[in-house]
């Protein structure tokens, strides 16, 4: 692919790509980092490793996932909320690696929102199949606060809707090392993720690996 610098959205340097008001993608923003994020991530395994959460409806989810920062997003027969302490352990979650929250806070700012402190990062593993349903991210106290979300590993299809669950989806592929800003007017569009396919990366196997960080309380 070439990147057009003359176009406006370029004009700050290559690969700033526009999805709608408030939706922002970056090519690649994150690849030049992916060493140290990797070497961050295995950390956090090792301290909160990846589990299948249930729904309220007592559904098992395909995606498997995990959490570090302050709090962590969790799923039970309960309900969906953010949580201090991995249910699992009974633990804090992990700490927000200095790489993670660097490449979160840098991104957002590429995206217009200066001064993007998450407290919780929750980090999705996709195998082949997996899959995320249509869904709002609302469990977050402040809605003026944006998303980022970083992809690695296999390439994914995204699903972008709008703001009623019927609105039509627009496809998005998403691959190694894309980096999404979500904010403003975006914030509460609807999104899923299609059945992965099968594959292979060299930095994370058979696997999609999502990071999406939040300042959630
Ligand atoms: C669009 N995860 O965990 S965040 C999730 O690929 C989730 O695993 C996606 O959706 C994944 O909840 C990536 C993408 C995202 C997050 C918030 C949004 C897209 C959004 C808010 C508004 C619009
Ligand atoms: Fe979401």
């Amino acid at each position: 692919m070439t990147m057009d610098l003359f176009e406006p959205d370029n004009a700050g340097g290559p690969s700033l790509q526009t999805l709608g008001p408030g939706a922002l993608v970056l090519r690649g923003f994150a690849t030049a980092h992916e060493t140290a994020l990797w070497a961050s991530l295995q950390d956090v395994l090792a301290l909160a490793p990846f589990r299948h959460m249930r729904t309220p409806g007592g559904f098992r989810m395909s995606v498997a996932m995990t959490n570090c920062g302050a709090l962590g997003w969790v799923t039970d027969r309960t309900g969906y909320r953010y949580d201090a302490a991995d249910p699992q352990s009974g633990h804090p979650w992990p700490c927000m690696p200095e790489s993670f929250l660097r490449l979160a806070t840098n991104a957002a700012a590429r995206g217009g929102f200066e001064g993007f402190v998450p407290d919780a990062c929750l980090i999705n593993r996709y195998a082949p199949g997996a899959k995320l349903s249509l869904h709002q991210d609302r469990n977050e106290r402040d809605y003026g606060e944006p998303i980022v979300s970083v992809s690695l590993g296999l390439p994914a299809v995204f699903l972008f809707g709008g703001l009623a669950r019927a609105d039509r989806t627009t496809r998005v592929p998403l691959s190694h090392g894309d980096v999404v800003v979500w904010g403003g007017p975006a914030r509460l569009r609807y999104h899923g993720v299609l059945p992965l396919a099968e594959g292979h990366h060299p930095l994370t196997g058979d696997y999609r690996i999502n990071l999406t960080f939040r300042k959630a309380g």
